[in-house]
């Protein structure tokens, strides 16, 4: 009798130990699902942390200007003749583009679907048919598109047509055009 009650309660100890493993190891199984699902949503969050980060990094030029190579242009929306043109960069902080990104600057009004003339920062300061940047570096005879300058004396201020290759015309600065504006980044 004795010896049937104690088997009867090692079978019950034994069937409750297996039910108590089995209900840890489920238990541990579904702590260990949720730990890959918050492990995974915050891989997710980091990167896209990192990616606004990176984003931020290659466009850290003020509004409304946009990242060309090293420095910040704004296309303007706007027809100006060359002087308010100017004026109007000077208000953003800024001035009219200068030489050094031309080729990057024609890609980027590509990029912005214009294949028309805009404003350069250029001028014959002395009307003598010298042409210089607003830094004061000569326009190389190298950027003049194909037969340009062609009206000296007359055609006093310059524009780039992103079309052609070199891209730069002389054209009368009283013409009403869009402009490039260059960011001062040491104000
Ligand atoms: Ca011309």
């Amino acid at each position: 009798m004795y010896r049937l009650l104690f088997l009867f309660l090692l079978s019950a100890v034994v069937a409750f130990k297996n039910e108590l493993e089995t209900h840890s190891s489920n238990e541990i199984r579904s702590s260990l699902i949720v730990n890959q699902l918050l492990l995974a949503e915050q891989t997710e969050i980091l990167k896209q942390l990192l990616s606004n980060s990176q984003r931020r990094q290659g466009s850290d030029c003020p509004y409304p200007y946009t990242k060309v190579l090293d420095q910040c242009f704004y296309l303007s929306k706007l027809k100006r003749p060359y002087g308010k043109a100017r004026q109007y960069c000077k208000e953003m902080m800024g001035d009219m583009a200068t030489r050094k990104h031309l080729y990057a600057l024609a890609a980027f009004a590509v990029d912005k679907n214009v294949y028309h003339h805009v404003f350069m920062g250029i001028r014959d300061e002395m009307k003598n048919g010298e042409f210089s940047w607003i830094d004061g570096t000569p326009v190389s005879s190298s950027d003049w598109a194909p037969g340009e300058p062609n009206r000296r004396g007359v055609e006093m201020c310059a524009s780039m047509h992103p079309s052609y290759q070199p891209p730069l015309f002389d054209i009368p600065c009283h013409s009403h055009l869009f402009f490039i504006c260059q960011y001062n980044q040491s104000q």
